[in-house]
């Protein structure tokens, strides 16, 4: 198991390599190539060229996260063939310069949603929230929130450009019920994984976030049945998770801990978002909002040294990042990506692996 900590790269991220390096515990970065659109083929030279800024820094460079799949694709376009295209080679580029795992997602139009980018905490600090009765009636919305509320950064999966044509974006979507959405990403993965098999690289699949739908976009990797027929669909170990605990948590009828479990006993979790999470109300029928809280069990709803044993107990040996965290200490910087709270979140999920190691190896 490697703890690693996602970067957005030297002109996109307001924390550099060497402070990066100087989190105890904290082996590489899970990096990307933020400007190139989805669609299109990452060259080996820009590849290259980011390995090495990792690697000058004493990190290593093993996960991308994300290397976009476009809209054509997940519609199942007349483009969606050369879309394809570009994303196997760009799967070759990134098993030559050494990377190993490559997340994405397969969500439509929106990738994660959350209604507060800065939730206050009694403590002072703030974090990212969900209420569902936030969430606006025009998906207008709730993009002018996320733009106005991100402190002039792009947030993944929130690219201005690409949501500039949210109407006909969604229009485009109009066809596109989970069957059809299925269909799409099945046919995607037959088309990729047999280059990931022959080149060493696996994908990770990144859960619905939220796991159920809004604005009417259907939703399908957002419970247990459905990553059982993502495996299924594609049966090859190339074909994985990025298990995201908190996106999986969300929805409390998924038992978080039994999926990890699962399917690190399958080999198919190659990486996992490590985040805790505070239910609102967890006692009011069928409500599911939420904050991050701080990493530590006894500050949200999930018992994290649960879930870190659930993947020590099937020798998992992947990358775990944490995922986002709070903003604390004065800083200020890309909602969810700061420095700070991330760099807490590593050294306890280190704490709680070497104490497994330690007292599983002496059978205490
Ligand atoms: C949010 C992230 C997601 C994730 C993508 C993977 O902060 O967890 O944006 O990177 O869904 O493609």
């Amino acid at each position: 198991m490697d703890l690693t900590f996602r970067w957005y790269g030297e002109k996109d991220d307001p924390i550099s390599l060497e402070h990066i390096r100087q989190i105890p515990g904290c082996k590489g970065v899970v990096g990307t190539l933020f400007d190139i659109p989805a669609g299109t083929e990452w060259p080996r030279s820009r590849i290259h060229q980011l390995r090495k800024s990792v690697e000058t820094a004493g990190l290593a460079l093993k996960v991308i996260e994300s290397v976009n799949v476009s809209d054509d694709i997940k519609i199942g376009s007349e483009h969606r063939d050369e879309h394809i295209d570009a994303y196997i080679q760009t799967i070759r580029n990134l098993a030559a310069e050494g990377i190993e795992v490559i997340c994405y997602n397969f969500m439509p139009v929106f990738d994660w949603i959350k209604t507060d980018l800065d939730y206050p905490l009694p403590d002072g600090s703030s974090t990212l929230a969900f209420i569902r009765k936030d969430i606006p009636e025009d998906p207008q919305q709730i993009i002018d929130a996320i733009s106005n509320g991100s402190s002039d950064f792009t947030l993944p999966g929130w690219e201005p450009k690409r949501l500039s044509h949210i109407k006909r974006l969604l229009t485009a979507y109009a066809e596109v019920d989970e069957t059809r959405l299925r269909a799409n990403l099945s046919y995607f993965l037959k088309a990729v994984i047999p280059t990931c098999e022959e080149c060493g690289i696996k994908m990770a699949i990144h859960p619905d976030d939220p796991p159920y739908s809004l604005f009417g976009l259907p939703r399908i990797i957002k419970n247990r049945e459905d990553l059982d027929w993502l495996c299924k669909t594609v049966d090859s170990p190339c074909n994985g998770i990025t298990l995201c605990c908190g996106s999986i948590a969300e929805d409390p009828r998924n038992d978080v801990y039994e999926f990890l479990r699962e399917f690190t006993r399958r080999g198919r979790i190659h990486f996992v978002h490590m985040r805790n999470i505070r239910h609102l109300n967890p006692s009011m029928p069928g409500n599911r909002d939420f904050y991050e809280s701080a990493h530590p069990s006894e500050y949200g709803s999930l018992d994290m040294v649960e879930m870190v044993r659930a993947l020590h107990e099937y020798g998992f040996d992947g990358y775990i990042r944490p995922d986002h965290g709070r903003m604390i200490w004065g800083e200020t910087g890309r909602p969810g990506y700061g420095l700070f709270d991330r760099a807490l979140g590593i050294a306890y999920i280190n704490g709680i692996w070497e104490t497994l190691e330690k007292t599983s190896a002496t059978g205490a």
